[in-house]
């Protein structure tokens, strides 16, 4: 067997029931904030999206798929490592941090690469970028005083945006990467390419920082004149587009992305990506930036969902989605590429600007009629939309077994015959790619440092202090004084608190949870009351 391997990883060949088969591409399409109720084949919002529901409805359409965190950078982190982001305590919603996967782990490209593919990722990243160890002079007003602004590490400030930015992306595993700088609401609003900042002119040096502005520099705050978007919380730093963001920069101008073209610069670039690697087996990240704000459909999708910019980017991150697909098949493709779509944590209506996404909602419902959002630990925050595609192999099919994004890199893993594990998914491959076998029986989902568990049909709550609403986003984020217990059987909206009721299937779950999470739950278990 093992010899076998060796040899397929040259010539590009994997063995499925002794038939040798190429190996597949794999491209896995990653929304940002995309809800449960966001697409359309689940049934339950009435936003249309007829480009994913063509994959839905021809791959396997999980109603259990789950992301790891009900935000980006720990669901991200997960993803590529195959850990549960709470053993990370950098594993947080980052702003201008330094990266949170240290080069030595195992992840999902570097399993890819091991086995003769070509790997890469073309959207957002979020994972952090450098090491800390450049010595960026702080020119802002507020000086060399750092200010930890509670986010994660980096957040000092220290990535020299002027020269190779490193370790990022290329050395976690990705053979290329063509990614935002941070979020599309924070600075730098730049593209980097491998590395570098894309358009980036020397004699015009990008300065960032989350300390304070830099002297003469316009923000959101000071001069409301100036903004095309008018924000709501946080993202009332420096103006680019006419949009407000998080933090400040200076120079670079030449560097500046165009918001409205962003969807149409990732396509081209994943389209380029693999126009380019395409003789070998290969690996994409397509990791699109919609509906995370702030939302800026390129004019020819304005007013296309009547919903107001939140529906009209996702009517264009759908588009994206049907190009990506016919080129594919343009390309002699399709037939042998694994398409996943999910999205990495659930929906936000504001999310800290003034864009009518609540306004013009309709009768839409993002959250497809679960609670909380994102940064909830109710369902909503990490039940996601989540869809597997492989023509010819997977058969169409609605499936309700449990599955997480934890999974991917030990599932793939085991499909293309890597002995490759990891610390906290499972091999899944069965349910993924096959239409068969049982998914998960247990997960402990994350949301901003707080953990709840997911066991069969059961979720447990633990206390946790602080509001329950979260009022700046209007989302019931799942903190309460006592434990709380959910039979999603009965109860999918988790309406019914069950447990007074069921004394003992809490004290089951709790003690289950205490043992998977133990010591590592690390600065999460602090916030745990008594
Ligand atoms: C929050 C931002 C929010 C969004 C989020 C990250 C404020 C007040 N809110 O801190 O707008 O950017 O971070 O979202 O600044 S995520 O999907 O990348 O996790
Ligand atoms: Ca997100």
């Amino acid at each position: 067997m093992k010899k076998f391997i060796l040899v397929s990883i040259f010539i590009g060949f994997f063995s499925c029931n002794n038939v040798e088969l190429p190996k597949p591409n794999v491209i896995i399409i990653y929304a940002d904030d995309l809800g449960y109720g966001d697409v359309s084949s689940y049934g339950l919002g009435t936003l249309q999206t007829p480009n994913i529901d063509k994959i839905a409805n021809d791959g396997i359409r999980f109603t259990n798929g789950y992301a790891s965190s009900a935000t980006c950078s720990p669901s991200r982190y997960a993803l590529m490592t195959g850990t549960y982001p709470w053993r990370n305590k950098n594993a947080k919603i980052l702003t201008g941090a330094n990266l949170i996967i240290d080069t030595t782990e195992m992840t999902l490209p570097k399993m890819f690469k091991s086995m003769g593919y070509r790997t890469g990722i073309v959207g957002k990243w979020h994972l952090g970028l450098g090491d800390g160890r450049n010595t960026v002079r702080d020119t802002t007003e507020t000086g060399a005083v750092p200010r930890d602004l509670g986010y994660g590490p980096g957040v000092r400030g220290n990535i020299d945006y002027n020269n190779k930015i490193s370790p990022g992306p290329n050395e976690v595993g990705f053979e290329y990467s063509f990614i935002m700088a941070d979020t599309q609401d924070r600075v730098p609003t730049v593209y980097i390419e491998n590395g570098n900042v894309v358009n980036l002119d020397p004699k015009d040096p990008l300065e960032a920082s989350f300390r304070g502005n830099f002297e003469g520099e316009p923000t959101g705050l000071k001069n409301p004149e100036l903004l095309s978007m008018v924000w709501h919380h946080g993202h009332n730093g420096s103006i680019v587009n006419g949009v407000p963001r998080i933090g400040f920069q200076r120079g670079g101008k030449s560097a500046m992305w165009s918001d409205i073209d962003m969807a149409d610069k990732f396509l081209d670039e994943a389209r380029k990506y693999i126009n380019s690697v395409k003789d070998e087996p290969f690996f994409l990240f397509y990791t699109l930036q919609q509906p995370h704000v702030p939302r800026t459909p390129h004019p020819r999708f304005e007013g296309s969902s009547g919903m107001g910019p939140r529906g009209d980017v996702i009517v264009e991150a759908d588009w994206c989605i049907g190009e990506m697909y016919k080129f594919l098949e343009d390309e002699g493709l399709i037939d042998n590429t694994i398409i996943i779509i999910s999205s990495d944590n659930g929906p936000v209506l504001n999310d800290g600007y003034y864009d009518d996404a609540v306004e013009k909602l309709g009768d839409h419902d993002p959250f497809g009629g679960l609670r909380g959002g994102k940064y909830s630990l109710f369902e909503a925050g990490t039940r996601v939309p989540f869809i597997t595609y492989w023509k010819g192999n997977i058969k169409s099919h609605v499936s309700n077994e449990l599955v997480t994004q934890i999974d991917f890199l030990e599932s793939f893993s085991s499909l293309i015959g890597s002995d490759i594990t990891s610390k906290d998914g499972i091999d899944l491959s069965d349910v993924l790619f096959r239409n068969k076998g049982k998914g998960r029986t247990e997960f402990v989902l994350e949301a901003t440092s707080r953990t709840a568990f997911r066991q069969n049909n059961w979720v447990m709550i633990p206390p946790y202090k602080g509001p329950a609403l979260n009022n700046s986003v209007n989302i019931e984020v799942g903190n309460s004084k006592k434990y709380l217990l959910f039979d999603l059987d009965s109860d999918l909206t988790q309406k019914n608190d069950l447990s007074k009721k069921y004394p003992e299937k809490l004290q089951v779950m709790i003690k289950r949870y205490e043992e998977i999470t133990g010591d590592d739950l690390g600065e999460v278990k602090e916030l745990i009351l008594e």
